[in-house]
């Protein structure tokens, strides 16, 4: 381990609406990708912080000012905490990269745009309602009440912390939930300074919202397993989301999951060919292709394979590799040590199975980026469908291209994947269009563009890219309950020993 330079800044974790050390005094280190230099210490919370957290999190659901809120009170709170993130969103995008090593391009315009998840369900925190069912018995007066589940433990990835706890919380707190936070390991500053000049700022009852910091194992798998949470939202690796949908079982836990991904980018030769390009290229080397949604494999239709290549390398060398916190770079560096290695470890496979590497293929020297964890934009023609680079999840600036026929081959070797996150079409054909996004297996379906999210629109995956859905009016039932209430107005009575069903 480095030694601690002396101006390292230290946090600490926030429970209970106060800030504190772990419970074992212990810390860790969080690294900048770019510099590979320690710049903070982090609280190595544990079971027992873990512990506090949640008990913190069930007494603020329970009692206190939260539960006792309006809707409407709980809405306008929700339109507070996204004014104050749109006050800050600069300072916590620079915060991202810090600890990130993303673009700053792309954290801004991520932390400009989360207020909308904080307006969007603060406006429909107190359109939450039940209904009155007109039920099949006399003088019965029968209603639904959604009831927020309680408390939910969040476990967030390290490649984009913030707007990924914000779609989990922003529907939370409108449904009425309280809340803990396990950020990642790798990424836990930015979430700690949102608790500081957001959520404290807002004046968020104590308790309702908790981060504890630490490793998975160790902070993330107490989180999981506590019986006091009631819904587990996670994003993150698919192993990992496994073995988080199987301990949240013992106990019944709601769960989300929301994992990886092989997205297949589609491109017909009816398609606007310099459009389709660029949707290629961003959609595999933006974020240094580190995003559940990058588009990792390329089908290029057979008869403009060779033009698309050629076009493609052409603008894929162009890429300015180097600091994430420069407005003109456009590739940053791999965010952590361990990915960084499966990434150069994957194009290895691929070369072993054949593949063409017809760009980049290995880390990118220091001096490039002046950093240290850089991998070259990397393309692969000659994929097919079955090798490992096509069918696993690299989390890296690595493409696979795969040729294809027609429609139908396009759709099978789509399909033919255990994920089924996102997708994209390229092509001018309105039916086509239609037809391809009814027929892939995959969450969200792009044509003509690639990587578009909205606070409106459902997200989430088929297949082993997850459970559940974030965003849009979906997400909020995934923090409610529904409750059946009968009241019988008229005489009681009847057979004790017979279910009254309907007569
Ligand atoms: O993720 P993990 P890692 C994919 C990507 C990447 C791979 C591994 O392919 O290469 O996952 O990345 C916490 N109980 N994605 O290892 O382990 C952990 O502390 C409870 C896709 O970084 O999934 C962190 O907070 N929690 C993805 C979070 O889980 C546990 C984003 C994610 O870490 C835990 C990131 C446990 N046993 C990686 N073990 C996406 N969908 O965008 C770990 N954690």
């Amino acid at each position: 381990m480095p030694d601690i330079p002396a101006t390292l800044k230290t946090y600490q974790a926030h429970i209970d609406g106060k800030w504190v050390d772990a419970a074992s005094g212990k810390t860790f280190q969080t690294i900048n990708p770019y510099t590979g230099e320690p710049w903070a210490l982090i609280p190595e919370c544990d079971k027992e912080d873990v512990d506090r957290a949640v008990r913190a999190a069930a007494r603020a659901f329970e009692s206190g000012p939260w539960p006792g809120m309006t809707q409407t009170a709980r809405g306008r709170l929700l339109r507070r905490i996204a004014a104050l993130i749109e006050k800050h969103a600069q300072h916590l995008a620079e915060i991202e990269v810090r600890d990130n090593g993303k673009l700053i391009s792309e954290m801004h315009a991520q932390t400009k745009y989360l207020p909308e998840w904080f307006n969007y369900y603060g406006g429909l925190a107190d359109k939450i309602q039940g209904a009155v069912v007109p039920v099949d018995r006399p003088d019965h007066f029968t209603y639904i009440l959604k009831e927020p589940v309680g408390v939910c433990g969040f476990i967030i990835p390290w490649n984009s912390p913030l707007m990924l706890a914000g779609w989990k919380l922003a529907p939370a707190l409108a449904a009425g939930c309280t809340v803990v936070i396990k950020p990642s390991e790798f990424t836990s500053a930015s979430l700690l300074e949102f608790m500081r000049l957001v959520i404290q700022e807002a004046e968020v009852p104590p308790g309702v919202i908790n981060v504890v910091t630490g490793y998975g194992a160790v902070a993330g798998e107490p989180l999981v397993t506590h019986p006091l949470v009631s819904k587990v939202a996670f994003t993150g690796g698919t192993l990992t989301g496994a073995r988080v949908n199987e301990l949240a079982a013992k106990t019944f836990k709601k769960v989300s999951l929301e994992l990886g991904g092989k997205s297949p980018n589609i491109v017909f030769d009816d398609c606007v060919l310099d459009d389709a390009v660029s949707g290629a290229i961003s959609g595999i080397f933006a974020a240094t292709g580190q995003t559940c949604i990058a588009g990792s494999r390329l089908l290029l239709q057979e008869t403009i394979h060779d033009k698309f290549v050629e076009k493609l390398v052409a603008m894929a060398k162009t890429a300015r590799l180097g600091d994430p916190s420069l407005p003109t770079t456009q590739v940053g560096p791999v965010t952590t040590p361990p990915q960084y290695r499966k990434i150069l470890g994957y194009i290895d496979i691929a070369k072993g199975e054949g593949a063409k590497c017809v760009l980049g293929g290995g880390p990118a020297p220091a001096a490039e980026g002046g950093g240290t964890y850089f991998v070259k934009p990397t393309i692969f023609t000659g994929v097919e469908n079955r090798m490992r680079i096509a069918q696993e999840e690299v989390f890296g600036p690595v493409l696979s291209v795969i040729k294809f026929k027609d429609e139908e081959d396009a759709v099978r070797i789509a399909n033919d994947i255990a994920y089924g996150l996102g997708a994209g079409v390229w092509t001018q054909s309105v039916r086509r269009a239609h037809t391809m996004a009814r027929r892939i297996k995959a969450g969200t379906v792009w044509v003509n563009t690639y990587r578009a999210v909205s606070f409106l629109m459902p997200f989430g995956g088929y297949k082993a890219s997850g459970l559940g859905r974030e965003n849009g009016m979906e997400a909020i039932e995934g923090y409610l309950q529904t409750k059946s209430v009968w009241i019988n107005n008229g005489p009681g009575g009847g057979n004790p020993f017979i279910m009254k069903t309907a007569s």
